[in-house]
């Protein structure tokens, strides 16, 4: 066994030595570039994305996971997936909905008290302090049922979900206002507010749409319902949304399309939606003065909807909090330049992009200079009095980011599968490219906040067609990087996404983000607290109350504690787990087997695995992850027995019987690791390993084995004194599986040390 693990020390160097050798060996440059008919625009594009083993990206994309109800987070410039986050939609993988502290979070999910296995994620949103992004929160919205998820980004799990109480569907949402003090969420298809019933032939009185505001207290990290409200707002289909900032911090902005307020009905003849929703030239833009709002809310000049308090239309006109410019035509994204003192909005039927001026906007509400109003008595502000510019890009604009270059922002074309990259404060094209095909949104690295970052661009395609192998009808999307950072736009890389149709994304700056490596001992990681169940080593048991029974149970390389539990037909059963390790990515699963139910257990995390045991039989608990050599062996019997079942033996059947001459030769085995892992531990404090964090916390995980081997080792010598040799032997070999994993962790610890230069210090 010793000599083993000598070869896997020495197995370590070796393989080293093979990787210099095969690539001395390799094709040339030439060569790889003739056999994969490559150009040199290819490598340099290749270049500028491939990342080599064990390196980092400069950015973070979080995007939508459309119809997954989830999110994606990859790297740029690699563009390597890193994480779909669970939002909307069970996760096996992470537990979601299948542990019941994430349960809870589903549970708070339901709309109308109808469980939802899904959601439609658009528009994700990172939380922003002062404008720019803090890396701490993340919000997305479902547009399908009118909810929001709140993300927290120190483990990249969801905490909490709100559902609307008076919106049917939304689609103006997620969209933080600079401080992150609301998240504002605008309806899609008009409703009645309540989500009540009115006949649609009284679409116009009784139909509504309206923007919620939610309170996000920061200290909490979660939406504070009980301070958060919603405008009432005419039932043109209100759509994507922006916050102000700056010049402009305090207001909203809201697009709109079918202003015409048509409600279809191809089925009696009538023109279909399409032609009813795009007959006028222009829609509304809502501008809306979202700090006095707050004020108007907190004097309780409100509504209650279903408990919701709601600002009537006529109150928000009464207290001037809303106003109306027309914009052409069917319009989509409406963006807020970077200083704030423009909103650039694309109309997806019109050829050009208008730019408006916000102090255009305040000087007409000021000197109450309006073109009329709306049917609803709103004002409404003449589009001439509130244009900066308008330019003409191409077909179908949709979506507009920032660049970090002054006046400089993209415009995603639809129709004609291009980015335009165009000068809003001048009204000139700069230049574009084609992409394929039919470009969303678009995302520029932290293209939202006052201070975005350049260098890259992703176009969020709908459609890839034959860009790669093909896998049956339904293609994967494409995601594809466009280098940002010269005068011409250059294409990169193309990512197939098959998750979901990817609406929006929001990319942030990788050293912005600081997650944890490891829970604090016994989180549940949904609340963000310390479980009330959790337990440390020592401390595990199994409780009954009735025919509820609760297994207090830890998790560790490579066994669960306890390993046998019995119950009776007809019993509740929690199995309440901590993962009560502290080395690094050393996540355990737990799954019983036929139950439903999977467990992500990272270290330090508590969670719970509720089933009713209603079928009798024994049932196997294992672990789901493969977490070390003896994975297959963290494993665990639970035993159902049969209603009125008498047992007749009780000592514990063995398969095989151990002498002291096994016993000796693990100890002899166990003395001789213990040298070995003193070797490296010598190595490890002979060199300034204090000056690696990554290796101080590996030191830490391997003490708290090497503990644990002297836990062992003290049970396996109590046996040993007592002759009795199956117990010792049996410990002694548990003693030696500690060191193995402290002598693994060593190795990593040792590894790093020699990789990234460490130097000798004086003893
Ligand atoms: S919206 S592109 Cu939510 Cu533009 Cu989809
Ligand atoms: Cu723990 Cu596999």
């Amino acid at each position: 066994m010793v000599r083993n693990f000598r070869k896997g020390l020495f197995a370590t160097t070796a393989v080293f030595g093979v990787a210099t050798a095969l690539g001395a060996s390799a094709e040339t440059l030439d060569e790889v570039m003739a056999r994969r008919g490559l150009t040199q625009q290819d490598l340099v594009a290749a270049a500028k994305t491939y990342t080599p083993t064990g390196g980092r990206d400069e950015f973070i994309v979080f995007s939508s996971g459309g119809q997954s109800g989830q999110i994606m987070v990859y790297g740029v410039p690699s563009m390597r997936i890193l994480k779909y986050v669970s939002v909307f939609t069970p996760e096996p993988w992470q537990g979601y909905g299948f542990d019941e502290e994430s349960k809870k979070i589903l549970d708070s999910a339901k709309v109308d008290g109808r469980e939802l296995h899904w959601g439609d994620t658009h528009h994700p949103a990172l939380s922003e302090t002062n404008g720019d992004l803090d890396g701490e929160y993340l919000f997305i919205n479902d547009k399908s049922a009118p909810r929001i998820g709140v993300i927290s980004l120190h483990d990249f799990e969801t905490q909490q979900i709100v559902v609307n109480p008076i919106l049917q569907s939304e689609h103006g949402g997620a969209f933080v206002t600079p401080n992150s003090e609301y998240v504002i969420e605008a309806a899609q298809y008009p409703g009645v507010l309540g989500r009540g019933y009115a006949p649609l032939s009284q679409f116009n009185e009784k139909f509504r749409g309206a923007v919620t505001y939610w309170k996000f207290d920061r200290a909490a990290g979660r939406i504070d319902p009980k301070q958060s409200f919603a405008i009432e707002l005419p039932p043109y289909s209100q759509d994507l949304s922006d916050a102000g900032k700056l010049d402009s911090d305090g207001w909203s902005f809201t697009n709109s399309f079918c202003a015409e307020r048509y409600v279809g009905g191809i089925e009696n003849g009538r023109p279909p939606f399409e032609a009813g929703c795009s007959q006028n030239d222009t829609d509304y833009l809502h501008v809306i003065n979202w700090k006095k709002a707050e004020e108007v809310y907190k004097a309780g000049k409100v509504t209650m909807i279903n408990d919701f308090p709601v600002i009537s239309m006529q109150t928000a006109i009464d207290e001037g909090l809303v106003y109306l410019i027309a914009e052409p035509k069917s319009p989509h994204g409406v963006d807020v330049s970077p200083d704030g003192k423009y909103i650039v909005v694309g109309g997806k039927l019109d050829t050009q992009a208008s730019v408006y001026s916000f102090e255009k906007i305040m000087k007409a509400v000021d000197e109450k200079k309006f073109a009329g109003t709306d049917p609803y008595g709103i004002p409404v502000i003449a589009m001439e009095d509130a244009l900066h510019k308008q330019v003409a890009l191409g077909l179908g604009p949709l979506h507009n980011q920032f660049d970090s270059k002054p006046c400089v922002v993209y415009t995603s074309l639809y129709v004609d599968s291009q980015i335009a990259k165009w000068d809003y404060c001048e009204g000139k094209v700069l230049d574009k490219i084609s992409i394929h095909y039919n470009v969303g949104h678009l995302v520029a690295m932290e293209g939202e906040s006052e201070h975005p970052a350049g260098k890259y661009l992703i176009s969020l395609n709908k459609l890839s067609i034959d860009r790669f192998n093909p896998v049956g009808p339904l293609h994967p999307q494409n995601h594809q990087l466009i280098d940002i950072s010269g005068d011409k736009m250059e294409l990169l890389y193309d990512m197939p996404v098959p998750l979901g149709e990817p609406h929006y994304a929001a990319a942030i700056s990788a050293d912005k983000l600081k997650p944890l490596v490891r829970y604090k001992y016994g989180t549940d990681s949904r609340t963000g607290e310390k479980h009330p169940d959790a337990v440390r080593p020592g401390q595990e048991r199994i409780e009954r109350d009735g025919t509820n029974v609760k297994v207090y149970m830890t998790a560790i390389r490579s066994h669960f504690t306890p390993e046998i539990v019995e119950v009776n037909e007809g019993d509740t059963v929690e199995f309440v787990i901590t993962n009560s390790e502290r080395a690094e990515d050393e996540t355990h699963g737990f799954s019983v087997s036929t139950y439903g139910v999977n467990l992500s257990l990272e270290p330090g995390k508590t969670a719970t695995a509720k089933i009713t045991a209603d079928k009798p039989g024994v049932f196997s608990y294992y672990c789901t992850e493969f977490c070390s050599a003896l994975h297959l062996e963290m494993t665990g019997f639970l035993a159902v027995k049969p209603k009125g079942y008498v047992e007749d033996q009780t000592a514990m059947a063995e398969g095989q019987q151990y002498t002291k001459d096994d016993y000796d030769k693990q100890t002899a085995n166990n003395v001789a690791t213990q040298e070995v892992i003193d070797q490296v531990v010598t190595y490890i404090t002979g060199r300034n390993y204090q000056d690696f964090p990554e290796v101080v916390s590996l030191v830490e995980d391997a003490t708290d084995q090497l503990n644990f081997a002297a836990d062992a080792k003290t049970k396996a010598e109590d046996a040993a004194a007592k002759e009795d040799w199956q117990n010792a032997t049996l410990w002694a070999g548990q003693w030696w599986q500690y060191q193995v994993k402290a002598a693994d962790i060593g190795l990593r610890a040792k590894t790093y040390l020699d990789e990234h230069g460490a130097v000798k210090t004086e003893q």
